[in-house]
């Protein structure tokens, strides 16, 4: 494991420990061995990315200049607020989404003695975080500022989700709204903010940075945030859940994906049919016509061509930013992501 994933991992102890003995609650045995299995089953076990990217941002806009041990700690400690945030929002899209698996083990709605109970430890999970900014940013000149940015990413992503979720009501499934536009506003929220330029604007908030001198790197954070979500739409029909860690449903539950705005665009009539037919059923031999159709259209040749051309240009936009530090951050983040599996 590398070194910076080792602090990162021993701070998520620190963390978690400091919450379970939280002075402002009374916890009893019980209480308490429900919140550790709660945050172990749902917050370290991803890719990590958003998190450590916060602390890799960090030390680019510091220029190669070490971290202090202090410095470190903070970073990570940021870091984990956006895999906290990241657990909240996926514990609770999981029952939106009415999803099986996540990162290779069962929903944590799924498991019998969770339940329901899942909705109120998403909302738990929501208040650790202000509970970390709290106890370890209080002191600093960017607190508000952090409070703020946190709020502000927690509306854009609710507000993309309550999109995505209310294009797909049943009993007026209707995919001629469905489109490349409607699509970019629903990934753009849902995803782009809080994946991507949330942990730039964490790292630039500790670098002492105003945000609002720095919406062109919003901008490109933004159009990355959209390819990544494009990834994840094509994933999850073609990807192999054994290495995505989560079995799809986008076909199932109606959703307004990137693979299904495609084929609108490129179907014929027939093929139109086979698709209002089909799409948005829970009947397996509904959805294997579905994926018949995408590999018909051959979706995955036009998906490749997407990659290559938003990694194009992306990288253009990144070229053209005056600073090399920032150059770097961005770069750093694009190279995570470009032609992911999982
Ligand atoms: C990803 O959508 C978006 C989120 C996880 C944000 C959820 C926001 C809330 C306010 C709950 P997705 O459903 O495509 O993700 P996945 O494929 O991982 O289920
Ligand atoms: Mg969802
Ligand atoms: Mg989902
Ligand atoms: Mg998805």
């Amino acid at each position: 494991m590398s070194d910076l994933r080792s602090k990162f991992l021993e701070v998520y102890s620190v963390l978690k420990s400091e919450l379970l003995n939280d002075p402002a609650f009374e916890f009893t045995d019980d209480s308490r061995q429900w919140v550790e299995r709660m945050l172990d089953y749902n917050v370290p076990g991803g890719k990590l990315n958003r998190g450590l990217s916060v602390v890799d941002s960090y030390k680019l806009l510091k220029q190669g200049k070490g971290l202090t041990n202090d410095e470190t700690f903070l970073a990570c400690s940021l870091g984990w607020c956006i895999e906290w945030l990241q657990a909240y929002f996926l514990v609770l899209d999981d029952i939106m989404d009415n999803s099986h698996t996540r990162r290779g083990q069962p929903c944590w709605f799924r498991l019998p003695k969770v339940g329901m109970i899942a909705a109120n430890d998403g909302i738990i999970l929501r208040n650790h975080i202000s509970r970390i900014l709290k106890n370890h940013f209080k002191g600093t000149p960017y607190y508000v500022d952090l409070v703020d940015l946190f709020n502000e990413v927690e509306f854009q992503t609710a507000h993309g989700q309550m999109i995505d979720l209310i294009t797909t009501l049943v009993g007026e499934k209707d995919l001629s709204k469905y489109s490349l536009s409607l699509h970019r506003r629903i990934v753009q929220y849902k995803t782009a903010y809080y994946s991507f330029y949330l942990p730039v604007a964490c790292a630039l908030l500790m670098s002492g940075e105003n945000l609002d001198n720095h919406v062109d790197v919003k901008n490109v954070l933004i159009e990355m945030g959209t390819y990544f979500q494009v990834q994840d739409d094509y994933l999850d029909c073609f990807g192999d859940p054994e290495v995505i860690g989560k079995i799809g449903t986008d076909i199932e539950d109606f959703k307004c994906s990137w693979l299904v705005v495609k084929v609108l665009e490129l179907c014929n009539e027939e093929q139109k049919k086979t698709l209002y037919e089909n799409y948005g059923k829970e009947d397996p031999a509904c959805v294997a016509k579905i994926k018949e159709l995408y590999n018909t259209l051959k979706l995955q040749d036009i998906y490749l061509e997407y990659e290559s051309k938003s990694y194009e240009k992306i990288t253009k936009s990144i070229e053209a930013h005056p600073s090399k530090e920032v150059q770097a951050v961005l770069k750093s983040f694009l190279a995570k992501i470009y032609m992911r599996q999982k």
